[in-house]
């Protein structure tokens, strides 16, 4: 696999420091750094609202979504297998927000699904009275729940751009094979009523989520990137559910009501966060890792 040999009684990660590594890609909250054969993925500190980088982080944030992607990878894993290879082999300045992840040829699309209406879904059944030219019922309002999960495939858009839906017809040609398109839609609606189902048994609704595949040798579909993080999926508090309107975030409504409350018009720069928001944000997405995965990050 081309890794580091692990030194005799060596305890410490062999993958170099941060700025011996060279950079494979940034998104706005999130690196990935090249590591021998592999990948280091980095989840920061940064939090972003309307496609916009606020200036403060949140802390513990990257911990919190670096460690719902690890739960989710070993919950899902007899489902299709991942990129994980180690939340350890990773340098000390990181441990807790980085992993380790095997290098994979990535698929061009991003494999959405959604059990409710929202976002780009609502705007596209307002307009057409499908979503990626999947039909649906008529008389739908925002946030209803869908009469079963939609996959509704999206390009992959350079940073800083929209993913623009699909339909599965034009996925299909993007990736080149249809029947591989079937499956990557067929395991993203597995693994999204996984976790939808064990995110409603603890009182929380995901009501869409994004999957990115990819292949290596040996195995022609692997589950990348992150995985029903809240930066990858809308999660809402079911006790809060009301369909007919937006949804609170679970984990970014209360930045969000604060910024609008300030008369911010969503461009940038954001707004600095006081202390308070800060402190309760970062409580939110405690609060939202413990609900998921049981256990308490601090
Ligand atoms: C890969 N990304 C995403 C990204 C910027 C994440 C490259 N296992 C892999 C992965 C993964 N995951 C990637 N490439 C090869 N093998 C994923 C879009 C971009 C920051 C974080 N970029």
């Amino acid at each position: 696999m081309g890794r580091h040999p692990r030194l005799p009684g060596s305890i410490e990660s062999m993958v170099e420091e941060l700025e011996n590594l060279t950079l494979h890609g940034s998104g706005k909250v999130r690196e990935v750094y090249e590591s021998g054969d592999d990948l280091l993925m980095v989840a920061s500190d940064r939090i972003s609202i309307y496609d916009v980088i606020l200036p403060n982080e949140i802390p513990d944030k990257g911990r919190v979504l670096n460690g719902m992607s690890t739960f989710w990878f070993g919950q899902t894993s007899g489902i299709v297998p991942n990129h994980l290879i180690s939340v350890e082999d990773v340098p000390e300045s990181v441990r807790g927000r980085a992993m380790l992840v095997r290098r994979l040829e990535m698929y061009p699309v991003e494999c959405v699904v959604r059990g409710y209406l929202s976002g780009s879904g609502w705007r596209e059944y307002q307009e057409t009275g499908s979503v990626c030219g999947v039909g649906l019922p008529t008389g739908l309002v925002e946030s209803d729940r869908l009469p079963r999960p939609i996959f509704t495939p999206a390009t992959k858009a350079e940073f800083g751009d929209h993913d623009e839906n699909v339909s599965f017809e034009e996925a299909a040609e993007m990736i080149g094979d249809r029947a591989l398109m079937e499956e990557l839609r067929r395991i993203s609606i597995e693994l999204y009523e996984f976790g939808a189902r064990h995110a409603a048994d603890r009182g929380i609704i995901l009501a869409d989520t994004k999957f990115e595949f990819g292949s290596h040798a040996g195995a022609e579909v692997v589950l990348g990137d992150e995985v029903m993080t809240p930066d990858s999926s809308r999660y809402w508090p079911e006790a809060e559910y009301e369909p007919g309107r937006s949804q609170p975030s679970f984990d970014k409504q209360y930045v969000r009501d604060w910024a609008d409350a300030t008369g911010w018009d969503h461009s940038p720069p954001g707004p600095e966060l006081p202390e308070d928001v800060i402190a309760q944000t970062r409580d939110r997405y405690l609060e939202a890792y413990r609900m998921i995965t049981g256990e308490k990050l601090v």
